[in-house]
């Protein structure tokens, strides 16, 4: 049960790492992959909740992450903010698209007929051809990957991923993001698993909805992991061997 849009890895946990929101953050997830001892060449690979680019400074050289042998990254609502501009550019799309991008979300760092255009031409199939969910198999468990949230908390239909109102709703919805922080902010009462819970899965890692505590919070069975590099914080990295081992009463996940 594979397709583009829904791509699985077999791997070790201690070699699989999840990165959070990146939003142009090049140097900061640099400075945190070495902090975390990120290692390519001993087999370590890094997965993205996607929103690889807008609103941080090198939104050009996160993009080009897409080209390293050991990266990986599910589509997130920025990627898509993208394709819909550049499409508008050509003609396929509305001048609204364009301003929603350049404008509103952080896309002014693109400019057509520039160095920069011309590099991200290169790498448009490869944005266009980001899967929407990722699964991460290993000898500790299972981990689902996906932008914001998975439709009635059920991972994950594969015959949703096609549909539009889905896609819509993995890359953009904010509903248990906002609960995760609530509960952080001592609002939401119980942090019950099962209250909680995404069936089918056992650990769902999402970003797009920024944690504004500064680090990442499990509420269920669920890692919010977009910590605010749009606001300049550097991105949060966890390996899937610590996110598996995590338990529903971790509040603080450094
Ligand atoms: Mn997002």
């Amino acid at each position: 049960m594979t397709s583009p849009l829904f791509q699985k890895y077999a791997v070790a946990s201690k070699h699989a790492w999840i990165v959070g929101d990146i939003h142009g953050q090049y140097e900061l997830l640099l400075q945190v992959l070495k902090q975390k001892g990120f290692d390519p060449g001993s087999g370590d690979r890094l997965f993205s909740v996607g929103d690889l680019i807008d609103r941080g400074p090198d939104s050009l050289k996160t993009l080009q992450l897409l080209n390293e042998p050991w990266f990986y990254a599910v589509m997130g609502n920025h990627e898509q903010l993208l394709l819909k501009g550049l499409a508008a550019m050509q003609g396929e799309g509305s001048v609204a698209d364009i301003l929603n991008w350049q404008s509103f979300n952080g896309g002014d760092w693109y400019q057509p007929k520039s160095d920069t255009a011309l590099q991200v031409a290169a790498l448009l199939e490869k944005v266009r051809t980001l899967p929407i969910a990722i699964e991460l198999e290993t000898e500790s468990g299972r981990v689902g990957i996906v932008h914001a949230a998975v439709p009635d908390n059920i991972w994950l239909d594969i015959n949703l991923l096609s549909h539009a109102d889905s896609q819509k709703y993995i890359l953009w919805n904010r509903d248990n993001g906002l609960k995760a922080r609530s509960f952080e902010q001592g609002e939401l009462p119980s942090n019950d698993g099962n209250l909680h819970r995404v069936e089918g899965i056992d650990k769902l890692v999402v970003g797009h909805t920024i944690m504004n505590c500064g680090h990442p919070v499990l509420l269920g069975n669920t890692l919010y992991l977009d910590v605010g590099a749009a606001n300049g914080v550097a991105p949060a990295v966890i390996s899937a061997s610590d996110l598996l081992a995590l338990n529903r009463q971790g509040r603080q996940v450094s």
